[in-house]
């Protein structure tokens, strides 16, 4: 009887044992699984707040400024005015800007005509849109309007010295051997 009890013990300490091994490796597992897959995603990556989309690194600023303070904004944080280069970019950025804010909401993109009247350049490059997204009869430059805003519904031009959220872009950091903070 005596001897049963202990063996009786004995087999049960050593199923839990093996659960418990079970457990821990399925763990560890998972932990490696979840680090592999970083290491494949984030090939390009961005700090803090920056948002990583093909390549580049985007900040959605949550204070107003003018065109001229938020081009100076994206500066300072080595960066420039979004430039929008293709409906795939311009999708993503409207996917965003969608829920932060409100679909009304205004953001400026790095896209101006105040040099040459109706001749729209972008701020990082000073070369003409090759794609561009403008509601239709906009860009109209009712009553002097050089500076591009981007909204859930189309692009506008409006007067560079209004108050809007910035968008900012950079290129993303190659993170391949380094771990971001
Ligand atoms: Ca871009
Ligand atoms: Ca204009
Ligand atoms: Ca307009």
């Amino acid at each position: 009887m005596k001897f049963e009890c202990i063996q009786t013990a004995l087999k049960m300490a050593v199923l839990i044992a093996s659960h418990i091994c079970m457990i821990i490796s399925a763990v560890f597992i998972a932990d490696i699984g979840g680090f592999v897959a970083d290491s494949q995603t984030h090939t390009t990556g961005c700090r803090d707040n920056w948002v990583a989309y093909d390549g580049s690194c985007y900040l959605f600023v949550h204070h107003n400024y003018s065109f001229t303070e938020a081009a100076h904004f994206c500066q300072i944080h080595e960066s420039h005015l979004v430039h929008v280069d293709s409906a795939l970019e311009n999708a993503f950025i409207k996917d965003r800007v969608r829920y932060i804010i409100g679909p009304l909401e205004r953001w400026w993109i790095g896209l101006t005509d105040e040099i040459v009247e109706g001749d729209w350049r972008w701020l990082d490059t000073d070369i003409k849109p090759a794609y561009t997204d403008w509601n239709p009869g906009e860009p109209n430059n009712s009553g002097g309007e050089n500076c591009g805003v981007l909204q859930v519904t189309a692009w506008n031009d409006v007067p560079c010295s209004q108050s809007y959220r910035p968008i900012c872009e950079k290129r993303g950091e190659n993170v391949e051997n380094e771990i971001l903070g």
